[in-house]
């Protein structure tokens, strides 16, 4: 655990940095609105799309943990992201982030403002559908590999497992960079940040949460080094400087001290991290 000491840190309530300035300026009521954590990657995935895509939305921060009972109307889990969508009478609520992501894009779609297909739109256009299908092969991967991996890694205490959760965090890494190149031998290169002149795609926002935290939170409490590589290492480059992503990123600290609590797998941490300790499905 290099040496490190649980100091019972707990998590933040409240965006710093880029996101807070993000935050502020999206304060006042809106036709959406985003319920979401500072800390939460599940969040942010949300947040960098509906930048990405410039919709008007207001971000209302709230603790899942707590449970308010404005969250638990709109996601019944409690877990956060949630939107509001107060054009409706009554409201309509979505939750899940994936689900929510699909949502705005065919929001944005369905714009007749935005009637034609732009690179905002995180995915080829529909006339492409092979490449669209490596995008979601690319989302699919991160969502059922990267993403428990990165728990599993986190929250392993003896040596061995973390030893063991490195591997997998890596080899998850290694499934996503196999299918980016595939994408690239079969030509499908305007999408996916991975490509050098690729605009930011559905994946990429998918994966970009946990990238960030893998180079602060797993460097910090595991002493991981991301893969090298230069075609890696600029991959992640342009992802964690993308301006629609960095505009939702929180600084350091926030996430070190989210965080501390899964490094030391404290009890009752979260409904994802009861999951990995328990062998289950993530929430
Ligand atoms: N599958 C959900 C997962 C969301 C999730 O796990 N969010 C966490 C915060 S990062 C949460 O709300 N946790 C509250 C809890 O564990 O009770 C999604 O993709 O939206």
């Amino acid at each position: 655990m290099s040496g490190k000491q649980d100091s019972g840190r707990s998590y933040h309530l409240q965006c710093t940095g880029e996101a807070l300035k993000t935050a502020n300026a999206h304060s006042s009521p809106e036709n959406i609105t985003l319920f979401g954590s500072c800390f939460c990657p599940f969040v942010q995935r949300v947040w960098v799309t509906l930048e990405h895509l410039g919709f008007d939305y207001k971000v209302h921060e709230v603790d899942p943990y707590e449970k308010p009972a404005e969250l638990l109307e709109l996601s019944p889990k409690g877990l956060v992201p949630a939107l509001r969508l107060d054009g409706f009478n009554p409201p309509r609520a979505l939750n899940e982030s994936a689900v929510i992501m699909d949502f705005l894009l065919d929001l944005a779609a369905s714009n007749t403002k935005r009637s034609s297909h732009t690179t905002e739109s995180l995915f080829p256009p529909l006339s492409d559908p092979y490449a669209r299908a490596l995008i979601r092969l690319q989302a699919d991967t991160v969502n059922r590999s990267l993403v428990p991996a990165f728990y599993r890694y986190l929250q392993a205490q003896d040596e061995e497992k973390q030893i063991e959760g490195a591997k997998g965090f890596v080899d998850a890494i290694d499934s996503l960079v196999k299918l980016f190149e595939r994408a690239e031998r079969d030509g499908c290169t305007s999408y996916g940040l991975w490509h050098e002149r690729g605009s930011l795609s559905y994946a990429d926002v998918m994966a970009a949460p946990w990238i960030l935290r893998a180079t602060n939170v797993l460097t910090h409490y595991r002493d991981f080094v991301l893969p090298e590589g230069e075609r890696f290492r600029g991959y992640v480059d342009r992802l964690l400087s993308h301006p629609a992503f960095k505009r939702t990123c929180s600084t350091e600290q926030l996430y070190l001290d989210s965080y501390e609590r899964y490094a030391f797998n404290r009890p009752n941490t979260s409904q994802v991290a009861n999951a990995i300790n328990s062998g289950t499905a993530l929430p």
